[in-house]
Protein backbone atom coordinates (compact mmCIF):
# COMPACT_ATOMS: atom_id res chain seq x y z
CA UNK A 1 0.00 0.00 0.00
CA UNK A 2 1.22 3.41 -0.42
CA UNK A 3 3.13 5.18 2.18
CA UNK A 4 3.75 8.79 1.46
CA UNK A 5 6.03 8.75 4.68
CA UNK A 6 8.10 6.69 3.31
CA UNK A 7 12.24 8.08 4.17
CA UNK A 8 15.37 7.03 1.95
CA UNK A 9 18.04 5.82 4.09
CA UNK A 10 21.52 6.74 3.46
CA UNK A 11 25.15 5.41 3.62
CA UNK A 12 28.01 7.09 4.05
CA UNK A 13 31.68 6.75 5.07
CA UNK A 14 32.51 8.07 8.06
CA UNK A 15 36.56 8.50 7.68
CA UNK A 16 38.64 9.16 4.41
CA UNK A 17 36.78 6.76 2.03
CA UNK A 18 37.21 2.86 1.13
CA UNK A 19 35.83 2.01 4.54
CA UNK A 20 33.83 -0.67 2.76
CA UNK A 21 30.59 1.38 1.97
CA UNK A 22 30.01 -0.85 -1.10
CA UNK A 23 29.52 -3.98 0.49
CA UNK A 24 26.88 -2.56 3.03
CA UNK A 25 25.36 -1.21 0.06
CA UNK A 26 25.24 -4.52 -1.39
CA UNK A 27 23.53 -6.22 1.61
CA UNK A 28 21.03 -3.86 2.69
CA UNK A 29 20.07 -3.99 -1.58
CA UNK A 30 18.67 -7.26 -1.05
CA UNK A 31 15.16 -5.33 0.69
CA UNK A 32 15.37 -2.20 -0.91
CA UNK A 33 13.67 -0.71 -4.57
CA UNK A 34 16.06 1.87 -5.63
CA UNK A 35 19.88 2.66 -5.42
CA UNK A 36 21.12 5.87 -5.92
CA UNK A 37 24.03 7.88 -5.97
CA UNK A 38 24.04 12.06 -4.76
CA UNK A 39 27.14 12.82 -5.51
CA UNK A 40 31.13 12.37 -6.53
CA UNK A 41 31.46 10.75 -10.32
CA UNK A 42 33.90 7.74 -10.99
CA UNK A 43 36.55 8.80 -8.51
CA UNK A 44 34.99 5.99 -6.44
CA UNK A 45 35.76 2.66 -6.14
CA UNK A 46 33.13 0.62 -4.40
CA UNK A 47 34.13 -3.30 -4.20
CA UNK A 48 31.91 -5.96 -3.69
CA UNK A 49 32.68 -9.89 -3.24
CA UNK A 50 29.78 -12.43 -3.88
CA UNK A 51 30.88 -15.96 -4.24
CA UNK A 52 33.91 -14.97 -4.76
CA UNK A 53 33.98 -12.84 -7.55
CA UNK A 54 34.72 -9.05 -7.55
CA UNK A 55 33.22 -6.54 -8.69
CA UNK A 56 34.51 -2.76 -9.21
CA UNK A 57 32.21 0.08 -9.19
CA UNK A 58 33.13 3.33 -9.68
CA UNK A 59 30.10 5.54 -11.07
CA UNK A 60 27.39 3.17 -10.93
CA UNK A 61 25.64 2.38 -7.73
CA UNK A 62 26.45 -0.95 -5.97
CA UNK A 63 22.60 -1.62 -5.63
CA UNK A 64 23.40 -3.32 -9.51
CA UNK A 65 24.86 -6.54 -7.85
CA UNK A 66 21.21 -7.23 -7.16
CA UNK A 67 19.19 -8.06 -9.99
CA UNK A 68 15.65 -6.55 -8.34
CA UNK A 69 17.35 -3.17 -7.55
CA UNK A 70 16.65 -0.35 -9.99
CA UNK A 71 19.61 2.00 -9.80
CA UNK A 72 19.73 5.88 -10.40
CA UNK A 73 22.47 7.93 -10.62
CA UNK A 74 21.14 11.35 -9.46
CA UNK A 75 21.50 14.92 -10.27
CA UNK A 76 24.68 15.82 -8.23
CA UNK A 77 26.16 13.26 -9.41
CA UNK A 78 28.92 14.08 -12.12
CA UNK A 79 29.25 11.79 -15.15
CA UNK A 80 32.03 11.03 -17.83
CA UNK A 81 29.93 9.36 -20.37
CA UNK A 82 32.73 7.18 -21.91
CA UNK A 83 33.36 5.67 -18.44
CA UNK A 84 29.33 5.42 -17.75
CA UNK A 85 29.19 3.17 -20.90
CA UNK A 86 32.35 1.34 -20.16
CA UNK A 87 31.64 0.16 -16.58
CA UNK A 88 28.37 -0.98 -17.79
CA UNK A 89 29.50 -3.09 -20.00
CA UNK A 90 32.18 -4.60 -17.72
CA UNK A 91 29.13 -5.41 -15.26
CA UNK A 92 27.13 -7.24 -18.06
CA UNK A 93 30.21 -9.08 -19.05
CA UNK A 94 30.05 -10.40 -15.37
CA UNK A 95 26.48 -11.80 -15.99
CA UNK A 96 24.81 -8.55 -14.09
CA UNK A 97 21.75 -7.95 -16.51
CA UNK A 98 21.20 -4.40 -16.12
CA UNK A 99 18.58 -3.73 -18.77
CA UNK A 100 16.12 -1.46 -17.83
CA UNK A 101 17.24 -0.77 -14.45
CA UNK A 102 19.53 1.69 -14.56
CA UNK A 103 18.84 5.52 -15.00
CA UNK A 104 20.62 8.95 -15.31
CA UNK A 105 19.10 12.35 -13.91
CA UNK A 106 18.77 14.72 -16.86
CA UNK A 107 20.45 17.24 -14.84
CA UNK A 108 24.04 15.41 -13.79
CA UNK A 109 26.84 17.43 -15.17
CA UNK A 110 29.27 15.98 -17.93
CA UNK A 111 32.71 15.27 -17.29
CA UNK A 112 35.09 15.78 -20.78
CA UNK A 113 38.41 14.13 -21.29
CA UNK A 114 39.30 18.10 -21.33
CA UNK A 115 38.07 17.88 -17.81
CA UNK A 116 40.46 15.19 -16.91
CA UNK A 117 43.61 16.90 -18.69
CA UNK A 118 43.18 19.62 -16.84
CA UNK A 119 42.70 17.77 -13.81
CA UNK A 120 46.30 16.20 -14.83
CA UNK A 121 47.71 20.26 -15.51
CA UNK A 122 46.50 21.47 -12.34
CA UNK A 123 47.83 18.95 -9.95
CA UNK A 124 51.26 18.74 -12.25
CA UNK A 125 51.38 22.69 -11.50
CA UNK A 126 50.55 22.50 -7.56
CA UNK A 127 53.70 20.08 -7.80
CA UNK A 128 54.55 18.45 -4.66
CA UNK A 129 51.60 20.37 -2.93
CA UNK A 130 49.49 18.49 -5.48
CA UNK A 131 45.91 16.81 -3.90
CA UNK A 132 46.80 13.46 -4.99
CA UNK A 133 43.32 13.73 -7.21
CA UNK A 134 42.07 10.50 -8.99
CA UNK A 135 42.70 12.07 -12.56
CA UNK A 136 39.12 11.49 -13.54
CA UNK A 137 38.06 15.23 -14.10
CA UNK A 138 36.10 15.66 -10.89
CA UNK A 139 37.47 19.05 -9.29
CA UNK A 140 37.34 20.44 -12.67
CA UNK A 141 33.86 19.21 -14.27
CA UNK A 142 32.57 20.39 -10.60
CA UNK A 143 34.30 23.75 -11.37
CA UNK A 144 32.39 24.36 -14.31
CA UNK A 145 29.22 23.21 -12.59
CA UNK A 146 29.96 26.10 -10.10
CA UNK A 147 31.16 28.89 -12.90
CA UNK A 148 28.00 28.38 -14.38
CA UNK A 149 29.78 27.28 -17.60
CA UNK A 150 29.00 23.43 -17.13
CA UNK A 151 27.06 21.27 -20.00
CA UNK A 152 24.72 18.82 -18.38
CA UNK A 153 22.77 15.56 -19.45
CA UNK A 154 19.58 17.21 -20.97
CA UNK A 155 22.00 19.72 -22.93
CA UNK A 156 22.92 17.14 -25.05
CA UNK A 157 19.43 16.75 -26.69
CA UNK A 158 19.60 20.62 -27.75
CA UNK A 159 22.75 20.56 -29.82
CA UNK A 160 23.13 23.87 -30.86
CA UNK A 161 23.25 24.77 -27.20
CA UNK A 162 25.83 22.18 -26.43
CA UNK A 163 27.77 22.71 -29.35
CA UNK A 164 27.89 26.30 -27.99
CA UNK A 165 28.67 25.66 -24.62
CA UNK A 166 31.30 23.27 -25.70
CA UNK A 167 33.50 25.29 -27.84
CA UNK A 168 33.02 28.30 -25.42
CA UNK A 169 34.12 26.03 -22.55
CA UNK A 170 37.24 24.60 -23.74
CA UNK A 171 38.47 28.03 -25.91
CA UNK A 172 38.32 29.21 -21.55
CA UNK A 173 40.56 26.00 -20.55
CA UNK A 174 43.12 27.29 -23.80
CA UNK A 175 43.28 30.75 -22.31
CA UNK A 176 44.21 29.43 -18.89
CA UNK A 177 46.24 26.19 -19.81
CA UNK A 178 47.49 26.79 -23.22
CA UNK A 179 46.46 24.97 -26.24
CA UNK A 180 46.52 21.59 -25.00
CA UNK A 181 45.49 19.97 -28.28
CA UNK A 182 41.84 18.95 -27.95
CA UNK A 183 39.89 17.54 -30.72
CA UNK A 184 36.82 19.73 -30.65
CA UNK A 185 34.89 18.29 -33.69
CA UNK A 186 35.89 15.29 -33.15
CA UNK A 187 34.22 15.18 -29.21
CA UNK A 188 31.18 17.00 -30.91
CA UNK A 189 31.01 13.69 -33.51
CA UNK A 190 31.67 11.42 -30.29
CA UNK A 191 28.91 12.96 -28.16
CA UNK A 192 26.18 13.00 -30.85
CA UNK A 193 26.05 9.37 -30.74
CA UNK A 194 26.83 8.82 -27.16
CA UNK A 195 23.34 10.98 -26.37
CA UNK A 196 21.60 8.60 -28.42
CA UNK A 197 23.25 5.78 -26.92
CA UNK A 198 22.02 6.94 -23.23
CA UNK A 199 18.79 8.35 -24.40
CA UNK A 200 16.63 5.10 -22.54
CA UNK A 201 18.68 5.83 -19.16
CA UNK A 202 17.83 9.83 -19.12
CA UNK A 203 14.99 10.33 -16.56
CA UNK A 204 13.94 13.55 -14.27
CA UNK A 205 15.20 12.18 -11.63
CA UNK A 206 13.71 14.36 -9.04
CA UNK A 207 10.13 13.29 -9.60
CA UNK A 208 11.29 9.64 -9.98
CA UNK A 209 12.76 9.78 -6.53
CA UNK A 210 9.72 11.95 -5.00
CA UNK A 211 7.33 9.51 -6.87
CA UNK A 212 9.26 6.02 -5.62
CA UNK A 213 8.93 7.69 -1.71
CA UNK A 214 5.37 8.57 -2.47
CA UNK A 215 4.94 5.32 -3.47
CA UNK A 216 6.25 3.72 -0.55
CA UNK A 217 9.50 2.14 -2.12
CA UNK A 218 12.56 1.47 -0.06
CA UNK A 219 15.13 3.75 -1.48
CA UNK A 220 19.23 3.37 -0.18
CA UNK A 221 21.26 6.62 -1.05
CA UNK A 222 24.76 5.29 -1.17
CA UNK A 223 27.37 8.19 -0.52
CA UNK A 224 30.88 8.00 -2.02
CA UNK A 225 34.06 9.41 -0.82
CA UNK A 226 33.60 10.05 3.07
CA UNK A 227 33.32 13.11 5.29
CA UNK A 228 36.62 13.92 5.39
CA UNK A 229 36.89 14.66 1.88
CA UNK A 230 33.58 16.49 1.97
CA UNK A 231 34.82 20.11 0.02
CA UNK A 232 33.08 22.24 2.95
CA UNK A 233 33.66 20.10 6.41
CA UNK A 234 36.92 17.81 5.09
CA UNK A 235 40.50 19.03 5.45
CA UNK A 236 40.53 21.38 2.67
CA UNK A 237 42.12 21.67 0.41
CA UNK A 238 42.74 18.07 0.29
CA UNK A 239 39.12 16.87 -0.49
CA UNK A 240 37.15 16.03 -3.40
CA UNK A 241 34.53 18.42 -5.21
CA UNK A 242 31.59 17.43 -3.68
CA UNK A 243 29.69 17.69 -0.37
CA UNK A 244 30.34 13.80 0.61
CA UNK A 245 28.25 14.47 4.16
CA UNK A 246 24.46 14.19 4.35
CA UNK A 247 24.38 17.46 3.19
CA UNK A 248 25.15 16.37 -0.95
CA UNK A 249 22.19 13.82 0.01
CA UNK A 250 19.89 16.97 -0.42
CA UNK A 251 21.95 18.56 -2.83
CA UNK A 252 22.68 15.80 -5.07
CA UNK A 253 18.82 14.11 -5.24
CA UNK A 254 16.66 17.35 -4.58
CA UNK A 255 14.80 15.76 -1.78
CA UNK A 256 14.36 17.25 1.63
CA UNK A 257 16.09 16.79 4.57
CA UNK A 258 12.49 15.19 5.65
CA UNK A 259 12.47 12.10 3.67
CA UNK A 260 16.00 11.26 5.09
CA UNK A 261 15.30 7.81 7.97
CA UNK A 262 18.41 6.36 8.93
CA UNK A 263 21.78 7.32 8.35
CA UNK A 264 24.82 4.50 8.24
CA UNK A 265 27.95 5.63 8.82
CA UNK A 266 30.68 2.79 7.40
CA UNK A 267 33.87 3.46 9.76
CA UNK A 268 36.64 1.17 9.59
CA UNK A 269 38.46 -0.33 12.56
CA UNK A 270 41.72 1.81 11.89
CA UNK A 271 41.97 4.46 9.24
CA UNK A 272 43.58 5.31 5.27
CA UNK A 273 43.40 7.92 3.44
CA UNK A 274 44.62 7.69 -0.43
CA UNK A 275 46.24 10.93 -1.84
CA UNK A 276 48.07 13.95 -0.36
CA UNK A 277 47.25 16.29 2.99
CA UNK A 278 46.95 15.51 6.87
CA UNK A 279 46.61 12.57 8.48
CA UNK A 280 47.13 12.66 12.24
CA UNK A 281 47.31 8.98 12.68
CA UNK A 282 49.29 7.82 10.31
CA UNK A 283 51.60 5.12 10.52
CA UNK A 284 54.73 5.22 8.60
CA UNK A 285 56.59 2.00 9.72
CA UNK A 286 55.89 -1.37 9.85
CA UNK A 287 53.05 -1.27 12.20
CA UNK A 288 51.18 0.88 9.09
CA UNK A 289 52.82 -1.60 6.22
CA UNK A 290 51.40 -4.68 8.07
CA UNK A 291 47.75 -2.92 8.01
CA UNK A 292 48.36 -2.05 4.12
CA UNK A 293 49.32 -5.81 3.69
CA UNK A 294 47.13 -7.62 5.85
CA UNK A 295 43.70 -5.20 4.63
CA UNK A 296 44.80 -5.34 1.14
CA UNK A 297 44.63 -1.64 1.40
CA UNK A 298 44.97 -0.64 -2.69
CA UNK A 299 42.75 2.26 -4.58
CA UNK A 300 39.90 0.37 -6.80
CA UNK A 301 40.51 3.17 -9.29
CA UNK A 302 44.17 4.42 -9.25
CA UNK A 303 45.68 0.86 -7.58
CA UNK A 304 47.36 3.43 -5.43
CA UNK A 305 49.00 2.15 -1.67
CA UNK A 306 46.40 3.75 1.21
CA UNK A 307 48.53 5.24 3.46
CA UNK A 308 47.24 3.72 6.91
CA UNK A 309 46.79 4.19 10.89
CA UNK A 310 45.41 3.88 14.16
CA UNK A 311 41.53 5.10 14.60
CA UNK A 312 41.40 8.42 14.76
CA UNK A 313 38.13 9.21 17.48
CA UNK A 314 38.64 12.84 16.69
CA UNK A 315 38.00 12.31 13.31
CA UNK A 316 34.66 9.48 14.34
CA UNK A 317 32.93 12.29 16.46
CA UNK A 318 33.44 15.16 14.45
CA UNK A 319 31.99 12.88 11.40
CA UNK A 320 29.40 12.25 13.46
CA UNK A 321 28.51 15.47 14.74
CA UNK A 322 28.11 16.57 10.68
CA UNK A 323 26.32 13.36 9.69
CA UNK A 324 23.99 12.53 12.35
CA UNK A 325 24.75 9.11 12.20
CA UNK A 326 21.50 6.69 13.66
CA UNK A 327 23.87 3.46 13.11
CA UNK A 328 27.44 2.31 12.32
CA UNK A 329 28.93 -0.09 10.45
CA UNK A 330 32.56 -1.07 11.71
CA UNK A 331 34.12 -2.65 8.99
CA UNK A 332 37.58 -4.77 8.13
CA UNK A 333 37.63 -5.24 11.99
CA UNK A 334 39.38 -8.86 11.31
CA UNK A 335 42.52 -6.95 9.88
CA UNK A 336 43.86 -5.93 13.64
CA UNK A 337 43.39 -9.59 14.15
CA UNK A 338 47.16 -10.21 13.84
CA UNK A 339 48.06 -6.75 16.51
CA UNK A 340 49.09 -7.52 19.90
CA UNK A 341 47.99 -4.24 20.88
CA UNK A 342 45.62 -1.59 18.81
CA UNK A 343 46.17 2.41 19.34
CA UNK A 344 43.27 4.50 19.66
CA UNK A 345 43.82 7.92 18.82
CA UNK A 346 41.33 10.20 21.67
CA UNK A 347 42.42 13.88 21.18
CA UNK A 348 45.45 15.80 19.96
CA UNK A 349 47.31 18.83 21.84
CA UNK A 350 47.24 21.66 19.63
CA UNK A 351 49.80 24.72 20.86
CA UNK A 352 50.21 22.99 24.33
CA UNK A 353 45.66 22.44 24.67
CA UNK A 354 43.93 19.25 24.67
CA UNK A 355 41.21 19.90 21.44
CA UNK A 356 38.66 17.24 21.00
CA UNK A 357 37.35 19.46 17.96
CA UNK A 358 38.46 18.66 14.44
CA UNK A 359 40.54 22.12 13.55
CA UNK A 360 39.61 23.50 10.43
CA UNK A 361 43.84 24.73 9.74
CA UNK A 362 46.24 22.32 8.26
CA UNK A 363 49.19 24.11 9.92
CA UNK A 364 47.25 23.67 13.27
CA UNK A 365 46.47 19.88 12.14
CA UNK A 366 50.09 19.16 11.22
CA UNK A 367 51.50 20.01 14.68
CA UNK A 368 49.24 18.36 16.04
CA UNK A 369 50.17 15.40 19.04
CA UNK A 370 47.87 12.80 18.83
CA UNK A 371 46.98 11.56 22.50
CA UNK A 372 46.26 7.58 22.01
CA UNK A 373 45.09 4.99 24.19
CA UNK A 374 46.23 1.36 24.06
CA UNK A 375 43.69 -1.69 24.06
CA UNK A 376 44.63 -5.02 23.92
CA UNK A 377 44.59 -6.89 20.79
CA UNK A 378 42.65 -10.41 20.19
CA UNK A 379 45.40 -12.31 18.52
CA UNK A 380 42.68 -15.37 16.75
CA UNK A 381 40.70 -15.00 13.52
CA UNK A 382 37.18 -13.46 14.11
CA UNK A 383 36.49 -13.96 9.97
CA UNK A 384 33.94 -16.92 10.66
CA UNK A 385 32.46 -15.45 13.61
CA UNK A 386 28.35 -14.71 12.79
CA UNK A 387 27.11 -13.46 15.96
CA UNK A 388 28.55 -10.74 18.41
CA UNK A 389 28.66 -12.80 21.50
CA UNK A 390 31.25 -15.07 19.53
CA UNK A 391 33.59 -12.01 18.67
CA UNK A 392 36.51 -12.65 21.29
CA UNK A 393 36.30 -10.89 24.68
CA UNK A 394 39.03 -8.14 23.81
CA UNK A 395 37.43 -7.60 20.55
CA UNK A 396 33.92 -7.08 21.97
CA UNK A 397 35.62 -4.34 24.12
CA UNK A 398 37.17 -2.97 21.20
CA UNK A 399 33.81 -2.39 19.40
CA UNK A 400 31.82 -1.30 22.22
CA UNK A 401 34.77 1.38 23.14
CA UNK A 402 33.83 2.90 19.58
CA UNK A 403 30.49 2.94 20.41
CA UNK A 404 30.50 4.35 23.52
CA UNK A 405 32.68 7.48 22.64
CA UNK A 406 30.70 8.37 19.91
CA UNK A 407 26.74 7.53 21.27
CA UNK A 408 25.92 5.72 18.11
CA UNK A 409 25.24 1.70 17.78
CA UNK A 410 27.55 -0.53 15.81
CA UNK A 411 24.66 -2.49 14.32
CA UNK A 412 26.92 -4.07 11.58
CA UNK A 413 30.16 -5.29 11.80
CA UNK A 414 32.65 -6.30 8.93
CA UNK A 415 34.94 -10.14 9.49
CA UNK A 416 35.92 -10.56 5.76
CA UNK A 417 36.09 -8.90 2.18
CA UNK A 418 32.76 -11.49 1.48
CA UNK A 419 29.25 -10.44 1.58
CA UNK A 420 28.90 -13.18 4.30
CA UNK A 421 31.38 -11.82 6.32
CA UNK A 422 29.45 -9.39 8.23
CA UNK A 423 27.79 -9.39 11.65
CA UNK A 424 24.05 -8.15 12.27
CA UNK A 425 24.10 -7.17 15.81
CA UNK A 426 20.51 -7.25 17.59
P1 LIG B 1 39.34 13.63 -6.77
O1 LIG B 1 39.81 12.69 -7.83
O2 LIG B 1 39.36 15.07 -7.20
O3 LIG B 1 38.03 13.25 -6.15
O4 LIG B 1 40.46 13.51 -5.60
C1 LIG B 1 40.44 14.41 -4.51
C2 LIG B 1 40.79 13.70 -3.22
O5 LIG B 1 39.77 12.71 -2.94
C3 LIG B 1 40.38 11.46 -2.77
N1 LIG B 1 39.54 10.41 -3.34
C4 LIG B 1 39.45 9.18 -2.81
N2 LIG B 1 39.90 8.70 -1.63
C5 LIG B 1 39.66 7.37 -1.41
N3 LIG B 1 39.08 6.53 -2.31
C6 LIG B 1 38.64 7.01 -3.48
N4 LIG B 1 38.26 6.18 -4.47
C7 LIG B 1 39.19 5.16 -5.02
C8 LIG B 1 39.15 3.88 -4.20
C9 LIG B 1 40.58 5.81 -5.06
C10 LIG B 1 41.67 5.15 -5.86
O6 LIG B 1 38.06 3.48 -3.84
O7 LIG B 1 40.18 3.25 -3.92
O8 LIG B 1 41.50 4.17 -6.55
O9 LIG B 1 42.79 5.70 -5.80
C11 LIG B 1 38.77 8.39 -3.76
N5 LIG B 1 38.40 9.18 -4.79
C12 LIG B 1 38.88 10.42 -4.51
C13 LIG B 1 41.68 11.54 -3.60
O10 LIG B 1 42.62 10.56 -3.20
C14 LIG B 1 42.13 12.94 -3.29
O11 LIG B 1 42.74 12.97 -2.02
P1 LIG C 1 34.34 1.76 -0.39
O1 LIG C 1 34.96 2.74 -1.33
O2 LIG C 1 33.98 2.38 0.92
O3 LIG C 1 33.21 0.98 -0.97
O4 LIG C 1 35.49 0.68 -0.05
P2 LIG C 1 36.51 0.00 -1.09
O5 LIG C 1 35.80 -1.03 -1.87
O6 LIG C 1 37.27 1.05 -1.82
O7 LIG C 1 37.56 -0.65 -0.10
C1 LIG C 1 37.19 -1.56 0.89
C2 LIG C 1 37.98 -2.86 0.63
O8 LIG C 1 37.88 -3.69 1.78
C3 LIG C 1 37.42 -3.68 -0.51
O9 LIG C 1 38.48 -4.39 -1.11
C4 LIG C 1 36.45 -4.63 0.19
O10 LIG C 1 36.26 -5.86 -0.54
C5 LIG C 1 37.18 -4.89 1.48
N1 LIG C 1 36.32 -5.11 2.65
C6 LIG C 1 35.12 -4.56 2.94
N2 LIG C 1 34.71 -4.93 4.17
C7 LIG C 1 35.69 -5.73 4.66
C8 LIG C 1 35.87 -6.41 5.91
O11 LIG C 1 35.06 -6.34 6.83
N3 LIG C 1 37.04 -7.14 6.05
C9 LIG C 1 37.98 -7.21 5.07
N4 LIG C 1 39.08 -7.91 5.31
N5 LIG C 1 37.83 -6.59 3.89
C10 LIG C 1 36.71 -5.85 3.70
MG1 LIG D 1 36.69 3.04 -2.39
Amino acid sequence: MADNNTKASVVLGCQWGDEGKGKLVDILAKDIDVCVRCQGGNNAGHTIVVDGVKYAFHMLPSGLVNLKCVSVVGSGVVVHLPSFFSELEELEAQGLDCDGRLFISDRCHLVFDFHQIVDGLKEGELGRGSIGTTKKGIGPAYSSKASRSGIRVHHLYHPEEFEKRLRTIVAARYRRYGDFGYDVEAELARYKQLAERLRPYVIDSVEYLHKALGAGKRVLVEGANALMLDIDFGTYPYVTSSNTGVGGVCTGLGIPPSKIGSVIGVAKAYTTRVGGGPFPTELLDDVGQKLRDVGAEYGVTTGRPRRCGWLDMVVLRYSTMINGYTAINLTKLDVLDVFDEIKVAVSYDIAGKKVTAFPADLDDLASAKVNYVTLPGWNQSISKCRSFAELPENCQKYVRFIENDIGVPVKWIGVGAGREEMISVD
